[in-house]
């Protein structure tokens, strides 16, 4: 990514981004917040196909976010091949067979439970995407020498937020998927060992009768997750 040679940085204006009233601020906080309320994970996908072009944005997006040193710490290897995606499926299903199958501590089956989660994950081989998100634990310099990264989980977690907000914004779906251990992914996608997976994103349509489970639609109130001093 980064070329060794000291680079010389000048400091640049900040990008125009109107100030707003407060009233007009209070208006678009709101709008987002009735927006993104209507955001919800999805398991039943149908196949219907997603353009590359539109991925791409949403990646572009993801790779706006704020990172330690910006480092940009993330990468997405994104799978529409159906026989990459079929493989993806069975290497997630055998760990997944092990977790409901006595791996998973009691108290982590209990919890699951309302959700209704089980081994199977049509959803890695139904939908048109899967977007496998790597954490790179180091970084590598064009002549393969390495550097630290900073704040790594922090900054792939802010990226991954952006992500899934974007693929809403343009009326996709997804799921955060996180079979373990994950990895198979590395091997399977041809990503080096500086990179750790996170998670598979499943993106596409929702399937007509995919529902959400009554536990997950429950958001706490702000009192509960917030404090002003
Ligand atoms: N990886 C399993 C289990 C699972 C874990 C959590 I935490 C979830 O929120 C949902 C599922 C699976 O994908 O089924």
């Amino acid at each position: 990514m980064f070329a060794k040679e000291k680079m010389s940085y000048s400091a640049m204006p900040l990008p125009d981004h109107a100030q707003m009233t407060d009233a007009d601020a209070q208006a678009a906080a709101a709008d987002f917040r009735a927006f993104m309320a209507k955001r919800h994970s999805v398991r039943d996908f149908t196949d219907q196909p997603v353009p590359r072009e539109i991925i791409e944005d949403c990646l572009m997006t993801a790779g706006s976010a704020p990172s330690g040193a910006n480092h940009q710490p993330w990468f997405f290897a994104c799978v529409s091949d159906p026989a990459l995606k079929a493989r993806i499926r069975e290497e997630a299903e055998v760990e997944e067979r092990k977790f409901y199958d006595g791996g998973g501590s009691d108290e982590w089956i209990k919890a699951l439970e309302p959700i209704g989660t089980n081994a199977d994950k049509p959803h890695l081989t139904t939908a048109p995407w899967l977007i496998v998100i790597f954490a790179q634990r180091w970084g590598e310099f064009d002549d393969g020498t390495r550097y630290k990264n900073y704040y790594v989980p922090e900054s792939v977690g802010i990226a991954t937020g952006f992500l899934i907000t974007a693929l809403h914004n343009a009326g996709l779906s997804c799921l955060t998927h996180t079979p373990n251990p994950m990895k198979f992914l590395n091997a399977a996608l041809d990503r080096p060992d500086s990179e750790k997976p996170v998670m598979i994103l499943t993106v596409g349509h929702p399937s007509k009768d995919a529902t959400v489970p009554a536990v997950a639609k429950y958001k706490k109130p702000l009192d509960k997750i917030a404090r002003f001093f």
